[in-house]
């Protein structure tokens, strides 16, 4: 790559400028960009899944509305994604065949599996918590397309998170038995809340560059803390209990100190051994393949028009 098309591109990322998809950009900065994002639409797609699977039986048509509106919310981000990352040049049948042959990642918090209602208030609060955290920043990405879709999302996923808050809210004040699910659904949503934010970044092998390319703009070590720092007071507000016996608030260093993450379970999740990995890619394959009928008739729709606008 010529040097001097490198360095023009290093000086706008450095002025803060947006990159957008006709400029110049080096293969290496494309590659990053198309797996972050690609693996931030299958994540949305995937996302659905676990919250999916408790719409038939909300508490109330109230609660139905809401959860319905949401999971729509995130199939909505994943489509922006999608088209995001097509703008850097591949395309969505390659990024989807990705996923369904297991070579594309997906965040592993959706691996886990949704075991009662409670989870869906911890789902909203914790992961949807986690992903603003994560989010918010992103809209300062160097890649136009990226960072303007963004905006939205975090907008959306502002009420997400609110929308989990308040079930966790009216359960944790709820009877005996209703309290203690909220705290069951803390204690299996927590640890894997805090892996989303990826490895440390000691062993974070792309952070580095991409802090570089101003893609990423804080660190998962960063971002991981300032949620456990903002997550802390509402635990307590819930009159519930964070499960790490190593939480503590340090006045040094103004941060809450936490316990170790359990970096093995980690690891597989990441290699596909989640607890509902393959349920997960079962369900999407399905759903590809019984989409296909439609995907067909909206091509020959297509086709039939062009030929019409011809004539
Ligand atoms: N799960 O070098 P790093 C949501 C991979 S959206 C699986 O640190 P990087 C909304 C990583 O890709 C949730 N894989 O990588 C919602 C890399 O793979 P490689 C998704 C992970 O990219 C809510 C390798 O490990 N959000 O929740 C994970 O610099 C509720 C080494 O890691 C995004 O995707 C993980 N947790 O940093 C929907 C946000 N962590 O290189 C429904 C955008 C790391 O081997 C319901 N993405 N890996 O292919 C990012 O900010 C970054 O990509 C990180 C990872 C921070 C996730």
């Amino acid at each position: 790559e010529d040097p001097a098309l490198i360095a023009a591109f290093e000086a706008r990322v450095a002025a803060d400028e947006f990159i957008e998809p006709k400029d110049w950009m080096p293969e290496a900065y494309r590659r990053t960009l198309t797996r972050q994002i690609s693996q931030h639409a299958h994540s949305e797609i995937v996302g659905m899944l676990p919250e999916g699977n408790w719409l038939t039986r909300a508490p109330s048509l109230k609660r139905k509305a809401i959860l319905l509106a949401k999971i729509q919310d995130e199939g909505g981000h994943g489509l922006y994604l999608y088209c995001a990352a097509e703008t850097l040049g591949t395309s969505r049948e390659q990024m989807i065949d990705a996923l369904h042959s297991g070579r594309a990642k997906y965040s592993t918090i959706f691996n886990y599996p949704t075991l009662n209602w409670a989870d869906i208030g911890a789902i909203g609060w914790l992961v949807d918590g986690a992903a603003i955290m994560n989010q918010v920043p992103l809209q300062r990405t160097s890649y136009g397309p990226y960072a303007r879709a963004m905006v939205r999302v975090c907008k959306e996923e502002s009420f997400h998170q609110r929308q989990g808050f308040d079930i966790m809210m009216a359960m944790a004040n709820g009877s005996p038995a209703q309290k203690a699910m909220a705290q069951d659904a803390l204690d299996r949503w927590w640890w894997p809340s805090l892996m989303m934010f990826g490895p440390s970044d000691d062993n974070s092998p792309n952070t580095a560059q991409s802090i570089r390319w101003r893609i990423k703009r804080e660190t998962n070590d960063e971002l991981r803390q300032k949620f456990v720092d903002a997550t802390v007071p509402q635990a307590e507000l819930l009159g519930l209990t964070i499960p790490d016996p190593a939480l503590k608030w340090n006045e040094e260093r103004g941060h809450y100190d936490f316990g170790a993450i359990e970096w093995d379970e980690f690891y597989a999740v990441v290699r596909g051994e989640g607890p509902t990995a393959k349920e997960r890619m079962k369900a999407r394959r399905a759903a590809w393949n019984d989409g296909a009928w439609v995907r067909a008739a909206a091509d020959a729709h297509e086709a039939k028009r062009a030929a019409r606008s011809a004539a």
